[in-house]
């Protein structure tokens, strides 16, 4: 089985970018940089012929290059816990559409579909046993953060294999984003 997702990868300059905000958190599991990407679809453990669909799906898909900007602080809340903080993004319709893209892609080929509303995010760590003063804190400090924007050219199929301290994301495939799409 292949554990799998769909996701941008950062240039190195945005990763160091982003790196600078990270620390000063007691408890904060802080991701490493290099692992540093925006989801765009989680695909989790798959058959080897099922992930050989998903490429093929991802591969058909036609998109536009485009500019990102990541902008503003976060949080994700499970159950009144602050489960992770993140860099987010600026409104952008083509991600948008990419992402929805990616998202029909992969139920043509029988994925369930994702219930969760697409919600571009970096995550910057896990935060389940940090204090809330000290995040509410962070994002208070960081929230007019404003990288400096990035093309984006391709999506990427990360594997990903879990592992004690941070997982380790390894990019299988990407897939180019082109300029002039056929009508
Ligand atoms: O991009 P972020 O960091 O928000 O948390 C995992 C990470 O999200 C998420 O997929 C991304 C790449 O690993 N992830 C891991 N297990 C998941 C699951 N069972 C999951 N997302 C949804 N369901």
């Amino acid at each position: 089985m292949l554990r799998l997702f769909v996701a941008l990868a950062l240039p190195a300059s945005l990763r160091a970018e982003i790196a600078g905000l990270a620390g000063g958190i007691p408890g904060a599991r802080w991701v490493p940089p290099e692992n540093y990407h925006l989801t765009l679809r989680f695909i989790g453990e798959i058959e080897p012929w099922r992930a050989q669909e998903v490429d093929d799906a991802l591969a058909a898909i036609r998109a536009r290059p485009f500019t990102l900007r990541l902008a503003g602080v976060g949080t994700f809340e499970k159950a009144g816990r602050i489960q992770s903080l993140w860099v987010g993004a600026e409104r952008n319709d083509a991600l948008t559409h990419l992402q929805t893209k990616v998202e029909t892609a992969l139920q043509r080929v029988g994925l369930a579909p994702e219930r969760k509303r697409f919600s571009p995010h970096v995550t910057l760590a896990r935060t389940d046993r940090a204090a809330p003063e000290k995040l509410m804190a962070f994002v208070q400090a960081y929230n007019l953060f404003r990288a400096t924007p990035v093309e984006v050219e391709h999506f990427t199929l990360f594997s990903s294999r879990l592992g004690k301290e941070a997982s380790v994301y390894t990019p299988e495939v990407d897939y180019d984003l082109v300029a002039r799409v056929a009508a």
